[in-house]
């Protein structure tokens, strides 16, 4: 074989290992079906994304105001988005494009565009065998969901004593308990733990709690996502949460912290979960608590593409700091495909490169074959210059990298 057709048949499996993987969902918003209303999935809800409902406000007409959008019934919020979004302005933004994926990948007839014959659709759908339909068209072994012990109607399913499914996994979603000490301290106080002003007693309880969910849900790892303005060290009760609580914790239990750093939310509060928006966060936060706690484990994702470099060149320096996921407003074609290559080229296969994100089930079913193809070009690329440079992998490396690069690698760091 010549170079040439060496590089022609490694682009070619790089392509097709990646399209073949099966996939670890590292982060997503997406329960087990026993869990009451939690598990969101179907048309409506799938038009009703805040991504989509942030465009719909883009533009909406004037007269229609985001309070009458949220007192309408959910089917009128999903016609709404219909209308505005797909039928008058195209499905041309990744959040648009990525309904149409979905409803293909199931077989409906999207360009009919008749939405109430894929309404019926979803009416005769059973969860349970739609949830395992949509993992194995997908490709995923497993989701690791967003576990949060401060919202109540999460705490009730534990407390009634239902589980999880194999194909999801937890993660304890501790935003309140580092951001907001006031309101987890009544949380908290409202469950049985003696906590009330931030003092060392008082944290010795939350780490009580902490440790109580942990044995309760078995978590792969703690979770938050931080403000851009997050610094560490600093002199903020944040920080004192985050050493006399947090990573005390997770470092007794062996798991990793996750922070997704880079949310101002409610800029306008008005879209709810659609008002959050993005700023630049400073990446010393991320060195200053990898280098101060080396016996602790933190998994990183942060919103700003203008923080991507920089965190490349902090998971360099510190073998406890793991990166993944192009987060919300990175999970986009052209930012996916200029992160990725950075990442490969700073570190090789060993961050994961995507997290889903999802909050309706059926999401699944684009956020991975949009983020597959990008990176399957990319890898094509890379093992092409690897040949022609005078490497050539074998078929299992190039499995091995993929496998790692969607899952293994994560796997690895949790084990550590
Ligand atoms: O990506 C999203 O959909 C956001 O709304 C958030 O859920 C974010 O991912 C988070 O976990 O805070
Ligand atoms: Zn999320």
């Amino acid at each position: 074989m010549t170079k040439l057709d060496d590089m022609t048949r490694i682009a070619k499996l790089a392509r097709q290992a990646v399209m073949d993987v099966t996939i670890t969902d590292i982060h997503t918003h997406i329960f087990p079906p026993n869990h009451g209303n939690l598990l969101l999935w179907g048309i409506d809800e799938l038009l009703t994304f805040h991504y989509l409902v942030a465009e719909l406000f883009t533009v909406a007409p004037r007269d229609l105001t985001c309070e009458s959008f949220w007192a309408s019934p959910k089917q009128i919020q999903a016609d709404l988005v219909w209308e505005h979004v797909f039928l008058r302005h195209g499905a041309l933004s990744e959040a648009a494009r990525g309904l149409i994926t979905t409803l293909s990948g199931l077989g409906l007839d999207v360009a009919s565009r008749d939405l109430t014959e894929m309404r019926n659709w979803f009416k005769e759908q059973n969860i349970e065998e739609h949830l395992e339909k949509v993992f194995q068209l997908a490709n995923i072994d497993y989701a690791v969901m967003t576990n949060d012990p401060f919202q109540p109607a999460e705490v009730e399913q534990w407390t009634a004593g239902k589980g999880t499914i194999d194909r999801l996994k937890t993660a304890l979603r501790i935003d309140t308990l580092i951001l907001d000490w006031p309101a987890a301290a009544t949380t908290m106080k409202a469950a049985g733990y003696d906590t009330d002003e931030p003092n060392e007693a008082s944290f010795a309880e939350a780490r009580r709690f902490l440790a109580d969910w942990v044995a309760r849900i078995s978590p792969m790892y703690f979770a938050a996502s931080m403000p851009p303005t997050f610094r560490y060290p600093a002199d903020d009760l944040a920080n004192k949460v985050l050493d006399q609580v947090v990573l005390p914790a997770a470092r007794e239990f062996n798991i990793p912290l996750a922070q997704m750093i880079g949310v101002y939310k409610g800029v306008n509060p008005a879209l709810h979960e659609g008002g959050d928006a993005v700023g630049i966060a400073d990446v010393t936060a991320v060195t200053g608590l990898c280098a101060a706690n080396p016996d602790n484990k933190f998994l990183v994702t942060m919103l700003s593409r203008d923080n991507q470099h920089e965190l490349c060149v902090a998971a360099r320096k510190f073998g406890n700091l793991h990166i993944f996921g192009c987060w919300w407003f990175c999970n986009t074609p052209s930012i996916i495909d200029e992160m990725t290559r950075q990442r490969l080229e700073l570190l090789g296969a060993t961050f994961t490169c995507q997290h889903s994100d999802v909050r309706v089930l059926d999401q699944l079913l684009y956020k991975w074959p949009h983020s597959r193809a990008i990176v399957g070009d990319i890898l094509a690329e890379k093992y092409s210059q690897l040949v022609a440079a005078g490497w050539t992998p074998t078929d299992d490396e190039v499995k091995r990298d993929v496998r790692n690069l969607f899952g293994g690698m994560f796997e690895e760091f949790l084990a550590k």
